[in-house]
């Protein structure tokens, strides 16, 4: 057997569907090998990075169906692989699992600058979970089978597997004979620790009871270990509300008593305020970002913390702990749940005070809403948003990109599937939207895929509709264009004395783009067309671009100014009130 076939043995009996990809010379073999043996479902995207967000996309969608894929994304050695470094950073950000394999020069030139030689494994190994380089054939089908345990085991993360060409072409007389049974990773210094301890869940359990302003959080990890179910029977046991992180949306249901959305920089005033005066923080499956926390000597000083976390350090890295917990959510919820000494506490007036909170906001945001559009007339995304999820009730998946957009999104759909929300969060990379719904799309074929972008975002990677147009996929494209790269003009109106530097940008004639890929194009400029062109969208089979002519002045609020800590958190549109303190020059939007 040679080397490629090894790989794709392997492949196959890990269960993968489809293949993501870009080829070139280092990666020829494996891909005609690929070609030969018809196994895989090959989807060429027109740009590595788009290869990389397409595999985010399967692992992340597969993860609550009962068909878990690890997404593969496949490259060239060289421009072909440092194209998928930024997918593989914002892979390692979110913990999302997923398998990169590169082609590599020979091993007899390799460290000479041979052709398209570039050190993968160097420039890899700080922004992924592991990285592989199989010297002979014979390594191959033991590494691509750790490879997997490793993105796969405890918090999820890409690995990075570079073939040198002559390996995947070399013959070893082994047949492929991989025994799962007897699989085990020589590992050392990988810990791994799913069950919780007793000792720190008793005393967990003595805050919870005696708490009288507790706050849940709901963090990625209950995502990705499926507790959503779980932490809302928690919730409701124990009579806490729950706030959310950007990756712990759509975990429970938006609208759901209990729920405060969204916490952080974009989170809402009950969320935010409630945290602020919590006397007990409760975190699932989080990692205290700067994001959520703010200034952090400010945070949540009278609260005790009990920290859930699989990644063991992540505990205490930001915020000290009181417990900590280093577990896997859901079977902490699953024995949590199973303790007769937890008891429920009607807690009247900390939900007083917290329905107090929720009335500072909620009739500007209503007003919004209702009006659709801004003051120059154009409209508004949260109402955009909010009309798709009144139409969709809900129900469908929902995949921003990074920007204004990416937080309306977050904040005015009213997410009720479980797992149905997809961003990238940690790196917030613009343009992970369209390749991300293509492989949401594939690991989620009966349910309906929107991808959200921002007219900035949409054209880093606008090159995909190629692949959707070739795939014939069904994803509906929604295109908030407000004529500005939105987030970072809404810095500048509020910390930059309005100077917009880089951010008013002109756009092609989107329709036209379209129209070249073959897929149907609606633009939307008042108010009165914004349901009608979302119901053409769903009743239309097959894929569909709508344009949204957008208020470049609309600001998504609260805010709270980077480094900022909650007591800075902007209520009031711009011009109304200012923030006195703001030390948010210099970091990133
Ligand atoms: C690849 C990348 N470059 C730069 C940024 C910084 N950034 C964050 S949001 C944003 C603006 C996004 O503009 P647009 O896509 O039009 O969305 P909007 O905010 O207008 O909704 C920028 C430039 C980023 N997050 N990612
Ligand atoms: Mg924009």
């Amino acid at each position: 057997m040679t080397g490629k076939k090894l790989l794709l043995q392997a492949l196959k009996d890990k269960g993968v569907k489809f293949i993501f990809g870009y080829t070139g010379g280092a990666i020829m073999p494996i891909f005609d090998e690929m070609d030969k043996l018809g196994d895989f479902h090959f989807i060429m995207a027109r740009h590595e990075q788009g290869a990389a967000f397409m595999a985010q996309g399967i692992s992340r969608a597969s993860l609550s169906t009962n068909r878990q894929q690890i997404g593969v994304c496949m490259t060239t050695s060289g421009p072909g692989a440092m194209n998928l470094a930024t997918g593989i950073a914002d892979a390692y950000m979110d913990s999302v699992p997923m398998l990169a394999v590169t082609g590599q020069v020979a091993t007899g030139v390799i460290a000479t600058d041979a052709f398209q030689e570039s050190d993968v494994v160097g420039v890899m190994m700080p922004i992924c979970k592991q990285t592989y380089m199989p010297l002979s054939a014979e390594e191959v089908e033991e590494t691509v089978h750790e490879a997997f345990y490793v993105a796969t085991t405890g918090r999820g993360g890409p690995v990075v597997l570079d073939i040198p060409k002559d390996v995947q072409n070399q013959l070893v007389a082994d047949e492929y004979r991989f025994d799962a049974q007897s699989f085990r990773p020589k590992l050392p210094g990988f810990f791994y620790h799913p069950t919780p301890e007793r000792e720190p869940l008793q005393r967990a359990i003595d805050l919870i009871n005696r708490s009288e302003r507790p706050v849940m959080f709901c963090g990625h990890g209950v995502i990705n270990s499926n507790a959503g179910k779980l932490l809302k029977q928690f919730a409701e046991k124990v009579n806490i509300p729950i706030a959310f992180t950007l990756h712990g949306l759509s975990a429970v249901p938006a609208d759901h008593p209990l729920s405060l959305g969204m916490m952080g920089m974009h989170g809402t005033v009950e969320a935010n305020r409630a945290i602020k005066d919590a006397d007990l923080l409760i975190s699932f499956g989080m990692r205290f970002d700067d994001r959520v926390t703010g200034r952090l000597n400010e945070y949540a000083q009278n609260a005790d913390v009990i920290h859930v976390e699989i990644d063991p350090s992540e505990i205490d890295k930001n915020v000290s702990t009181t417990v900590a917990i280093n577990a896997d959510v859901y079977r902490t919820l699953h024995v949590l749940l199973g303790d007769p000494m937890l008891s429920f506490k009607p807690r009247r007036r900390w939900f007083e005070t917290i329905d107090s909170f929720r009335q500072v906001m909620a009739e500007d945001l209503a007003k919004e809403i209702e009006g659709c559009v801004g003051d120059a007339g154009k409209l508004l995304m949260k109402s955009i948003i909010h009309q798709l999820s009144e139409l969709t009730g809900g129900k469908d998946l929902i995949v921003p990109d990074v920007g204004q957009h990416q937080m309306m999104a977050a904040r005015f759909y009213n997410y009720q599937t479980e797992n149905s929300w997809f961003a990238s969060g940690g790196a917030g990379t613009m343009g992970a939207s369209l390749p991300m719904a293509i492989g949401v799309k594939l690991a989620r074929p009966d349910e309906r895929v929107w991808s959200i972008s921002g007219d900035g975002g949409f054209q880093m990677n606008i090159q995909e509709l190629g692949t959707i147009m070739e795939q014939q996929l069904d994803v509906k494209i929604i295109l908030l264009n407000n004529g500005y790269l939105g987030m970072v003009r809404q810095w500048q109106t509020l910390f930059f004395d309005g100077r917009y530097a880089g951010t008013p940008m002109q756009s092609p004639d989107f329709g036209l783009i379209a129209k070249a890929y073959g897929i149907p194009y609606v633009k939307v400029e008042t108010a009165e067309e914004v349901t009608p062109a979302l119901q053409q969208a769903i009743d239309q089979k097959g894929a569909i671009v709508i344009e949204f002519i957008c208020d470049p002045s609309e600001v998504i609020l609260p805010m709270v100014p980077s480094g900022g800590g909650f007591e800075d958190m902007i209520v009031k549109r711009p011009g109304v009130h200012l923030p006195e303190t703001s030390d948010s020059e210099g970091e990133e939007s």
